[in-house]
């Protein structure tokens, strides 16, 4: 009795509290937030009433748990099991109308299904791999892995290809939420199309009706993702030039046929729109004409909510946003441009509006006749995004490594192009991964690893710095963790820390490394296992452009759990991977 009587009293103290937010709001004020977690989590065992997660409360989740919450330093809400099944197959696509192209699809779609679950929940997801004759890997991207290293699917670091015929299962726990997608790992595959995009749901910072879902953005071309990247390790000439882009997996061609994607709203409701740049090697900018894009996040990391017209969006990043449906009833084109400046596409010789369609119900099916602004060709990150629970790094923290960018060529091999760090690239041995090597007690990760360790619970600062006279910028990724992000710029660092950002930086798990020049970068020792940290272009990661983090060794073993899966699949691999057993061999880092 007295227990329902306090769970009365709550929820009508939250009706009083949810009436006081103005509807307009954009910015949540984290102290409003917290104090009304602390009032959730002081009240245990009863139902939270007092945040309930709704169009006007979008800050609210359950139980204790709000956008103000630190998932770095707090578990996240239990939650229940989810599970999905996939299964990988050598097909043809023909999504732009441009003709039927050779693809490796996931179901049979692309994008392949959308994952989607909830804060807490637990991910189960069952790969099965049924290609002829290549291996297979899925990364969930973003995806922390938090003391489940041997769940990231990087093939010769973090588990042995899944082999033809074979299946494997993914198991990790959703401590973040947002939006993110999900990719093979394995050699250039997933420019095959190999991806899908993933959701977990949990609170935000600004307020919206509906959830319009996953916007995944890709470069197209019409050649196999395998033929491209053997051409581009071998080119002198610089990467294959796209044929066209699609939005959500459509787009019209060069010819004029094909569709653009619509996305369709009512006037009056506000939409969040989930941005993904899920490219090979193409940076992007897009807008919505007339309707101005209230940014919520960066990655999986909430933002302080700010208003913006255009956003530039490198490989692998993500940006939420909420757009107001709140201009007359008719079509609006959003607008996707190239970031030419680092790449290109066929369709820029051509007339044709490159984007998609927002259609409000009750207007025509024509294309739009709107009229926005003037679209970047730039490759440089967005500045400014201040992550809304603020975390600091340590100012005492000096440079672990200077890890040095830099390329090598081959000649006498038909010109083969490597990028190096420190003098060399790395090179993925599918057969004996690294987390197999570190569990094993051995050092020994073999000459093409490019291993750095990290030994105690602490704070670790990297120093990347270009040293190549190529001058590109480089979309650099991390598995793992979010990274914060000290500083960059052009040319070298000087060393000097006066004007690095150690008060609550930008954290996220993709950031640009400038042309030509530096990326300052820091991250907790917390997650013990094997991360990969590489270039997203994925060109590049074939060509070597990648590092491994050997994180507390000693605590791996005791912290990842079952490794059953783990040793069925590099049982599968070794009878499959035998000579004479597979028409193809790696050519590449195998990444
Ligand atoms: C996909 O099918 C094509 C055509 O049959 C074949 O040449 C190729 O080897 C297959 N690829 C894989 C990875 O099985
Ligand atoms: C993109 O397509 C997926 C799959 O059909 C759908 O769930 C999603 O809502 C679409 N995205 C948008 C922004 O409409
Ligand atoms: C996707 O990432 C690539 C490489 O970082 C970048 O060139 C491109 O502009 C990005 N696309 C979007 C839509 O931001
Ligand atoms: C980078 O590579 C070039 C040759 O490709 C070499 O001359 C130069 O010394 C290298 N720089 C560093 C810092 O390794
Ligand atoms: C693959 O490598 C093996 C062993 O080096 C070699 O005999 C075979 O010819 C190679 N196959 C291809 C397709 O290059
Ligand atoms: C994967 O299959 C494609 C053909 O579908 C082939 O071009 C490529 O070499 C294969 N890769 C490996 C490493 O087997
Ligand atoms: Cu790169």
């Amino acid at each position: 009795m007295l227990f329902k009587l306090a769970a009365c009293w709550l929820s009508l103290g939250t009706l009083a509290l949810t009436g006081a937010i103005p509807r307009e709001a954009q910015t949540l004020a984290p102290s409003r937030v917290f104090a009304e977690r602390q009032a959730a989590s002081s009240t245990t065992q009863v139902a939270d009433g007092a945040c309930t997660n709704g169009p006007r409360t979008r800050n609210c989740w359950s139980n204790g748990f709000s956008i103000a919450t630190d998932f770095d330093a707090k578990a996240p809400p239990a939650g229940k099991t989810v599970t999905y099944n996939l299964e990988i197959t050598n097909t043809t696509l023909n999504p732009d109308g441009g003709g039927d192209r050779p693809v490796m699809l996931i179901n049979g779609v692309f994008p392949g299904p959308v994952i989607r679950a909830s804060w807490g929940d637990t991910l189960v997801v069952h790969v099965k791999n049924s290609l002829e004759h290549n291996g297979t890997g899925i990364h969930w991207h973003g995806l922390r892995q938090l003391n489940s290293c041997q769940h990231d699917g990087v093939p010769g670091v973090t588990e042995c290809p899944i082999a033809p015929g074979k299946s494997r299962q993914y198991v990790f726990k959703c401590t973040q939420f947002g939006t993110s997608w999900y990719h093979s790992h394995w050699s250039a595959q997933y420019s095959e199309g190999t991806l899908g995009t993933l959701i977990i749901d949990g609170p935000a910072t600004a307020n919206y009706d509906e959830d319009l879902g996953t916007l995944p953005l890709t470069e197209w071309y019409y050649t196999p993702g395998f033929t491209l990247a053997e051409q581009a390790q071998h080119s002198q000439a610089g990467p294959p030039r796209p044929d066209n882009i699609l939005v959500n997996g459509t787009h019209v061609n060069a010819k004029g046929s094909g569709k653009y994607f619509k996305m369709k709203v009512k006037k009056g409701k506000k939409y969040r729109v989930r941005i993904i740049n899920t490219s090979v090697d193409t940076t992007f900018s897009v807008s919505m004409d007339k309707h101005p894009f209230t940014v919520i996040t960066s990655d999986f990391v909430p933002i302080k909510s700010f208003v913006a017209d255009q956003l530039t969006i490198a490989i692998g990043q993500r940006y939420d946003v909420v757009i107001n449906a709140n201009q007359a009833v008719d079509n609006y084109w959003f607008r996707v441009s190239i970031g030419t400046a680092c790449g290109s596409n066929a369709m820029t010789d051509t007339d044709i509006p490159l984007g998609a369609i927002l259609q409000y119900e009750g207007a025509s099916d024509s294309n739009p006749t709107s009229t926005g602004v003037q679209m970047r060709t730039t490759c440089t990150d967005e500045t400014g995004l201040v992550p809304f629970v603020p975390n600091s790094v340590p100012t005492s923290l000096v440079p672990q490594a200077e890890m040095k960018l830099n390329h090598s060529i081959d000649v006498n091999d038909n010109f083969l192009f490597r990028w190096t760090i420190d003098g060399t690239p790395m090179i993925a041995d599918w057969n004996t991964p690294s987390l197999q090597t570190a569990i094993s007690g051995s050092n020994d990760f073999g000459e093409f690893s490019n291993v750095y360790e990290m030994n105690s619970n602490n704070w670790y600062f990297w120093w990347i710095q270009t040293t190549t006279f190529i001058p590109l910028p480089h979309p650099i990724h991390l598995h793992g963790h979010d990274f914060y992000i000290l500083g960059s710029g052009s040319g070298t660092w000087d060393g000097s820390t006066t004007g690095l950002n150690f008060q609550n930086p930008t954290r996220r798990d993709v950031a640009t490394l400038p042309a030509g020049g530096y990326l300052l970068l820091a991250f907790p020792a917390d997650n013990p296992g094997l991360w990969v940290m590489h270039c997203h272009i994925a060109w590049h990661a074939g060509q070597g452009l990648s590092v491994q983090f050997l994180e507390r060794k000693s605590d791996i073993k005791g912290s990842i759990g079952s490794l059953s899966e783990f040793n069925k699949g590099c049982d599968e691999w070794k009878d499959y991977w035998v000579p004479g057993n597979h028409p193809y061999n790696q050519t590449d880092s195998g990444l």
